[in-house]
C-alpha cells in the first residue's frame, strides 16, 4: 500500500463518500443497515450510484451517545468487509486501532476517526504502518455531551488551529501528510450558527492544504435553520445545498445519506465551477 497516490487523487474533488451505519441508533439512518446483509446492499447501490467510497460505521457519534464496545464494534462491521471482499472502496469510520485494524486486513483503503487520533493514539501506528489514507476530524468534547453549550473564539480559527496541529501529530507518527484529509465536524460541539460559520468560511480551512470532507447530510442543523427548533435532522433538498455551498467552498470529499441525489447536484455544480 505504500505506493498509494495522494488523497485528491484517488478521490477527486468532488467525490462523495456513501455513509453506511450498522448501528442501531445513528441519528438519521440508525436501524436500517443493521443486519450485514442490508449493509452490503446499500454500500453496493451507493457505488453504483456514484460514490468513490463507502464509510462503514459501527459506532454512533450522534450528540448524547455512549459508544460501544470492542467486541460489538467488530460484529457489526466485520460481516459487512467481508462480504463486500474488498471490492469496493471503504472507509472505516472509527476511533479504535483494533477496529482499523480488521477493517484494513479486509480492504478498508481510509480511516475516518472522528476523534483525530485522540481517542486511541495507538491508531496512528495502525495507519502509517497500513499505508492507509486518513481523515481527521475536529469535535469539542465527547459525544455524549458535546451539544451543551459549545463556545469558541472564533470558530473557524479555532478548528484550524486544531487540525493543524492533529496534522502534525499524524505526520511525526508516520503517516503521510499526503494520504490525510481533514473535516471540520459539522455538528461536533457547535451550534447552527458555528457550523453555518464553519461552511460560509471553509476557504480558510483549504488553507491548511489538505483535502477537505465535509458532512452536512440530514444533520439537525438544516433542520432547524428551516424553523424546526426541535429538530434531529435535516431534509435532503437543505443537505444538496450545504454539499453544493461546501463544494464551492472548496471541500473534496462530500459525506452523504442520499448518494445519488448528491451526485447529480455535485455533477451540475462542478460543471459550473471547475
Ligand atoms: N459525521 C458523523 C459521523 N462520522 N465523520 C466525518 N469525517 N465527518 C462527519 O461529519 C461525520 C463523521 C455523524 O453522522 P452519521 O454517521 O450519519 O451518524 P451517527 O454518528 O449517529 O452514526
Amino acid at each position: 500500500m505504500s505506493g498509494r497516490e495522494p488523497v485528491e487523487q484517488r478521490f477527486p474533488r468532488p467525490s462523495v463518500m456513501g455513509v453506511v451505519n450498522v448501528t442501531p441508533d445513528s441519528f438519521s439512518d440508525g436501524g436500517v443497515h443493521l443486519r450485514a446483509e442490508d449493509a452490503v446492499a446499500a454500500a453496493r447501490r451507493m457505488l453504483a450510484e456514484g460514490a468513490a467510497l463507502v464509510d462503514v460505521g459501527g459506532e454512533s457519534t450522534r450528540p448524547g451517545s455512549r459508544g460501544v464496545s470492542l467486541d460489538e464494534e467488530l460484529r457489526r462491521i466485520v460481516p459487512v468487509l467481508e462480504a463486500l471482499e474488498g471490492r469496493v472502496a471503504v472507509s472505516i469510520d472509527t476511533a479504535k486501532a483494533e477496529v482499523a485494524r480488521r477493517a484494513l486486513a479486509l480492504g478498508a483503503e481510509l480511516v475516518n476517526d472522528v476523534t483525530a487520533l485522540r481517542g486511541e493514539p495507538e491508531l496512528a501506528s495502525v495507519v502509517a504502518e497500513s499505508g492507509a489514507y486518513l481523515c481527521l476530524m475536529h469535535m469539542q468534547g465527547e459525544p455524549r455531551t458535546m451539544q451543551v453549550d459549545p463556545r469558541y473564539d472564533d470558530v473557524v480559527d479555532d478548528v484550524k488551529a486544531f487540525l493543524a496541529d492533529r496534522l502534525a501529530f499524524a505526520v511525526r507518527e508516520g503517516i503521510a501528510e499526503e494520504r490525510i484529509c481533514v473535516d471540520p465536524g459539522i455538528g461536533f460541539g457547535k451550534t447552527v450558527e458555528h457550523n453555518f460559520e464553519l461552511l460560509r468560511r471553509l476557504d480558510e480551512l483549504a488553507e491548511l492544504g489538505r483535502p477537505l470532507v465535509v458532512g452536512f447530510s440530514r444533520k439537525r442543523s438544516l433542520g432547524r435553520l428551516l424553523g424546526d427548533p426541535e429538530a434531529t435532522t435535516g431534509p435532503l433538498a437543505a443537505s444538496l445545498a450545504a454539499a453544493v455551498a461546501a463544494y464551492e467552498r472548496g471541500a473534496t470529499i462530500l459525506r452523504v445519506h442520499d448518494v445519488e441525489e448528491h451526485v447529480q447536484a455535485l455533477t451540475v455544480a462542478r460543471e459550473v465551477w471547475a
